[in-house]
């Protein structure tokens, strides 16, 4: 077997395991440790999110990250390093939260911020809510919650290897924007621009991201959402901003008023996804 696949989904890293490979042991581990054999959908909980999955459902078993092969450990304060299964309310549909994402900033390696993503489709769901926080191009004040309509992918990185065209072209499903814009009229659509990161923009990069298109910048989404569409999932992104990017208020960015914002609004998040999600599940089944 060459050490490229492009179906499998790129190079084996240095266990001799292929992304695929290493996703399917990923989603068994999950299975194992969840007892639920198929997810209806995954939400990826972002800085500001992480008190979502209660308001859900009724969760079941809540497996730490660390037992789960290909997550790496979590190293941002904010983050909860937890996979959750909550039956949700109503539906009883099997919902896989996942508040443990792998930074591409972390280990600059594309395939390890796709694993979840990847585990989460080889698991069943063909549907996945992204959220993260982000800063804001556009004078959007912290607490503003976007639909995200389409990324700009500034890492110059992809978690596909090999000849896989995947078509974007809808990849921020039109027809779950909808839904949601159904539920949350008042929500702005937004551009996400996802820097490489860890570092912050400077003010340059941000006017830049502006003439791009960009009206929030981030650090994660547009990696993972590729994976979700190349594993054949429909993909619906929402963005806390928690700052005004760099150089469009008078102070600097602190990771502190990052954390501040996601709490503040931590409840408000909550009970936005306790309606957005089942809307999503149903559109989606
Ligand atoms: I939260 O201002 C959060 N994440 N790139 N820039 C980038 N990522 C972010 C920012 C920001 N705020």
């Amino acid at each position: 077997m060459s050490q490229v696949d492009p179906g499998q989904g790129g190079a084996n890293n240095s266990d001799g395991l292929s992304p695929q490979g290493l996703a399917a042991q990923a989603a068994e581990a999950l299975t194992r440790l969840t007892g639920v054999d198929r997810y209806e959908i995954a939400i990826v909980l972002g800085s500001g999110w992480s008190a979502a999955a209660e308001q859900l459902g009724t969760v079941g078993a809540v497996v730490d990250a660390s037992e789960i092969p290909g997550f790496t450990q979590a190293d941002v304060p904010g983050h909860r390093g937890q996979l959750l299964a909550v039956k949700l309310a109503g539906s009883g549909a099997d919902a896989l939260v996942i508040a443990a994402r792998n930074h591409y900033y972390s280990q600059r390696d594309a395939a390890a911020v796709a694993l979840p993503i990847r585990m989460a489709a080889k698991a069943g769901a063909h549907c996945v809510l992204l959220t993260n926080g982000s800063g804001a191009v556009r004078p959007w004040p912290p607490g503003t919650v976007a639909i995200i309509e389409d990324h700009i992918n500034l890492t110059a990185a992809s978690p596909l290897v090999g000849s896989q065209f995947v078509d974007l072209t809808d990849l921020y499903s039109q027809r779950l924007r909808r839904v949601i814009a159904g539920l949350f009229p008042d929500l702005p659509c937004a551009v996400y621009a996802q820097f490489p990161g860890p570092q912050y923009e400077t003010p340059a990069e941000i006017r830049a991201a502006a003439t791009l298109g960009a009206d929030l910048v981030g650090m994660s989404t547009a990696l993972e959402a590729i994976a979700a569409r190349a594993a054949g999932m429909e993909v619906a992104a929402l963005s806390l901003v928690t700052n005004p990017a760099a150089g469009t208020s008078a102070g600097g960015i602190s990771h502190a008023e990052v954390l501040e914002a996601g709490a503040r609004e931590g409840n408000r998040l909550a009970r936005l996804l306790a309606e957005v999600v089942p809307a999503l599940v149903a559109a989606t089944c």
